[in-house]
């Protein structure tokens, strides 16, 4: 009878640890991440969307509306593809020289500029995520980090201002994170994981000749999607776009542990 309870409790345990180790990887897939993400994205009609997960190639696809299609920078300006991001892969800046060409045309009205991006390294110099033409005037760019404010996200009108948000904005070391840039009439806004986080009133227009940088400004970081919209997105959208972007979920870590924690109990029975 003992025997008998003991071994249904161990089939017990051994189907939670099976079911919660099935439903944790399910939840976790990289599919349905990049469908919840790729909805919300398309419903907000962008310009230019660049997923970067081309594994080989020379063409970074936009999937925007604007078909403008970027090159991959090669040899010393080749961003390493297949870096695993939130939303499906992206490609990994060695912050010397590696670029993404797009060679398009600026946004002089409401523009917004999104990204999935992780900071590698600390560089504690300009590192730029998207800019004009080098040594070109005008021209701007959007930076992971600012010149003369580490770790400060800002944004240069080259010739003129390197500027940093009110309060200041700072990005995160190795973790992935939701960065937007929005510029309407009066202003340039930097949302972080879906929030405000600061505030520049000093509104410039978007050049997109390049994402990193081909002359010693390209950032240590990994980016997973681009996107670019010829207009302000609102806090709505944006949030919503942040709230697409899945985490490892807590709870599926936990039933992982438990399971694990099961399968465990049950090799010390037998
Ligand atoms: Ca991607
Ligand atoms: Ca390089």
């Amino acid at each position: 009878m003992a025997s008998t309870h003991c071994r249904s409790a161990a089939f017990t345990v051994a189907l939670c640890a099976i079911t919660a180790f099935v439903w944790a990887v399910a939840s976790l897939s990289p599919e349905s991440a990049a469908a919840d993400w790729n909805g919300a994205i398309a419903a907000s009609n962008p310009l230019n969307w660049y997923r970067l997960d081309e594994l080989t190639g020379t063409t970074a696809f936009d999937y925007g509306s604007d078909g403008l299609d970027g090159t991959y920078g090669s040899g010393d300006s080749a961003p390493a593809r297949g870096t695993a991001g939130p939303v499906g892969t992206g490609v990994t800046f060695d912050g010397d020289m590696d670029t993404i060409y797009l060679s398009g045309g600026t946004l002089t009205g409401d523009w917004t500029s999104e990204f999935i991006v992780r900071k590698n390294v600390a560089a504690d110099r300009s590192s730029v995520l998207i800019r004009g033409v080098p040594f070109t005037f005008p021209s701007t760019a959007l930076k992971l980090e600012q010149h003369e404010a580490p770790e400060q996200i800002g944004y240069t009108q080259f010739g003129q201002v390197d500027y940093v948000f009110t309060p200041p904005v700072y990005s995160p070391l190795d973790e992935f994170f939701h960065l937007v840039f929005v510029k309407d009439d009066s202003a340039v806004r930097a949302y972080v994981n879906g929030t405000l986080a600061g505030t520049r009133f000093d509104p410039i227009s978007l050049y997109r000749y390049q994402i990193g940088d081909e002359s010693g400004e390209s950032p240590f970081a990994s980016l997973d999607d681009v996107v670019i919209y010829d207009r302000a997105l609102s806090p709505t959208e944006i949030a919503e776009h942040f709230a697409a972007i899945p985490e490892p979920s807590t709870l599926a870590i936990v039933c992982v542990v438990l399971g694990l924690g099961c399968l465990r109990r049950l090799s010390r029975r037998s």
